[in-house]
């Protein structure tokens, strides 16, 4: 039984894989799993033809801060090069620096604020930085009559450790109006990284010396039989 226990440990060990992992990933298809707060999901209207397919988490909450969905984690074991990765769309009249602004959105990871930036939908060219890259804006993609902007957002989260984490997407800003004059929708979310290597006390030589001991045992044992 024992021994059943420890291979049983050394398989699982072995079964770890050193190299990136997938932690969570959802495209929004069926469900939230794994999200409280605000949100619901809806169509994706114009954001299907840019990767967002038939469904998409949105977020019209009010209030500054307005109201997060709220990504919950438990890692089993620490993670190393941690990176979100998700699309993200600007619905609507997001105002920038004009007069009903500013309108961010924030991204929050176990109380820390790691990404902030402040949309405006009525710009001539796309919000830039270097988590940002740009699919889609000047152009109508549904909801309401304002166009609309569509982004991938590339975080690096560096370690994470064992145990539970909270991941909030929220807006924020003295104007922010929300319902259907400006909203936002997040999809295509994943968190990848490289989860540690297994615990160095694994008890291999251990598990070796105890072997050969049941070995022996087993062999004194037949030897007694046979006498
Ligand atoms: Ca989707
Ligand atoms: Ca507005
Ligand atoms: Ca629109
Ligand atoms: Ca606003």
């Amino acid at each position: 039984m024992k021994f059943k226990a420890i291979f049983a440990a050394l398989a699982i060990a072995a079964a770890i894989p050193a190299s990136a992992d997938v932690l969570y990933s959802n495209n929004f298809e069926s469900n939230a799993n794994g999200f409280t707060g605000a949100g619901f999901l809806t169509g994706t209207q114009g954001y299907g033809a840019l990767g967002f397919g038939q469904q998409m988490l949105r977020n019209n909450a009010p209030g500054n801060p307005a109201a997060a969905s709220v990504l919950n984690l438990n890692l089993g074991s620490a993670v190393n090069n941690a990176t979100l990765n998700l699309s993200f769309g600007a619905i609507d009249s997001w105002d920038g620096s004009n007069c009903c602004g500013p309108d961010y959105f924030n991204i929050r990871v176990d109380g820390n604020l790691l990404f902030t930036k402040n949309f405006d939908t009525f710009a001539a060219t796309p919000a830039s930085g270097a988590n940002l890259s740009t699919l889609s804006y000047g152009t109508q993609l549904g909801f309401s009559g304002w166009n609309d902007q569509a982004y991938t957002i590339n975080l690096n989260l560096d370690q994470l450790a064992a145990g539970a984490h909270t991941i909030e997407f929220f807006a924020s800003g003295n104007v922010w109006q929300a319902g259907e004059d400006e909203s936002w929708a997040i999809d295509n979310l994943s968190l990848t990284g490289d989860r540690a290597a297994p615990p160095a006390d694994v008890p291999e030589p251990v598990s070796g010396a105890l072997l050969l001991g049941g070995l022996g045992a087993m062999a004194l044992a037949r030897r007694r039989r046979r006498a």
